[in-house]
């Protein structure tokens, strides 16, 4: 057996599910269900752009894997497979020592969130390190939570707490202090808001990875419609907030939050907030939607405030 071979069937084969054939073949064989759709997202991630080269590899692959996950949560389905690619540097670092510590965080994972590995590509680089992932969900046909469903009249809501990743990752690169080490964790470790049955409650849906402030300005612009938003009502952890409010703009504008962002009509406010307390997922009412377009920041005496950065941007 070749190189390449043997390292997929040490590493990588004992991840794989009955739909990746054992990943000896070309494809994968996936069927969907009559009635059902597949609802597909795909993210890169890039050292020194997404993740730091001190991270471990065990969170590195549940943090690829998490990140498409949330998109998969985010559009109201229920994630089964994926598919990984990598580009790892050569030389010594990137061993198997490396990726039997990557596979285990790819083991935990798959089986907390029922998904299995379909198939992928391993290539090596003289740059740096690319990881790659797609992943699969399961949705009756025509009920995917969409960005572009929101109306006037919804009120805003957000999952878990805001900034905390962001504010990790200035732990991580020794600008702020942390001592309990929740927000690098927070950084290293998204928490996807899969299983939440908002099919039908919510009128539309995204999770933030940009930054809330950006990830606002989608949802206003798919749907048309403007967003107040109440920054004080953003939820904040506790180790956000012993850093105080100067640090808002980064919590807002950061971005890696991987929290759910929705608007809910009045009538479905009640079954939005039983079926996030049922599953145990934090929901805090933030804002709120009215005709026009374009998102404002408000602060708690109305006025709005200007941040100096708008999210994240590649380009
Ligand atoms: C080392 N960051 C990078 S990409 C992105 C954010 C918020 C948006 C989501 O990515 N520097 C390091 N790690 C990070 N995570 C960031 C900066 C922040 P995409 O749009 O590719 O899905």
């Amino acid at each position: 057996m070749s190189g390449e071979f043997s390292f997929i069937a040490r590493h990588f084969r004992p991840l794989a599910g009955r739909e990746s054939l054992d990943l000896r073949d070309d494809c994968a064989l996936i069927s969907c269900p009559p009635g059902q759709e597949l609802a597909i997202s795909t993210d890169t991630m890039v050292e020194n752009v997404h993740f730091l080269p001190d991270d471990p590899p065990e969170t590195l692959g549940r943090k690829l894997l998490r990140c498409n996950l949330s998109d998969i949560a985010a559009m109201g389905a229920a994630p089964y497979a994926y598919t990984l690619n990598v580009t790892i540097p050569r030389g010594p670092r990137h061993n198997d020592t490396w990726f039997s510590a990557f596979v285990a965080g790819l083991s935990e994972d798959q089986a907390q969130y029922g998904v299995t590995l379909l198939g992928g590509d391993t290539t090596s680089t003289s740059g740096p390190l690319v990881l790659s992932a797609t992943v699969f969900g399961r949705l009756s046909k025509g009920t995917a939570l969409r960005r572009n469903g929101a109306k006037a009249g919804d009120s805003l809501w957000v999952t878990g707490t805001i900034g905390d990743a962001a504010l990790g990752l200035l732990t991580l690169q020794g600008k702020i202090s942390d001592p309990s080490g929740f927000l690098a964790d927070r950084y290293r470790l998204p928490q996807p808001r899969t299983g939440l049955a908002l099919n039908g409650i919510v009128h539309a849906a995204m999770d933030i990875s940009d930054g809330l402030i950006q990830d606002c300005q989608h949802i206003a612009e798919e749907s048309e419609v403007a967003i107040d938003l109440q920054t004080e009502a953003v939820p904040a952890s506790p180790a956000a907030k012993t850093l105080g409010p100067a640090w808002l703009e980064q919590r807002l504008t950061g971005g890696d939050d991987y929290e759910l962002l929705l608007a809910c009509p009045p009538e479905h406010e009640h079954s939005l907030a039983r079926i996030c307390r049922e599953a145990g997922v934090p929901v805090t009412r933030i804002g709120s939607l009215r005709s026009g377009r374009g998102v404002r920041a408000l602060n708690r005496d109305g006025q709005v405030i200007q941040f100096l950065k708008g999210g994240w941007q590649h380009f």
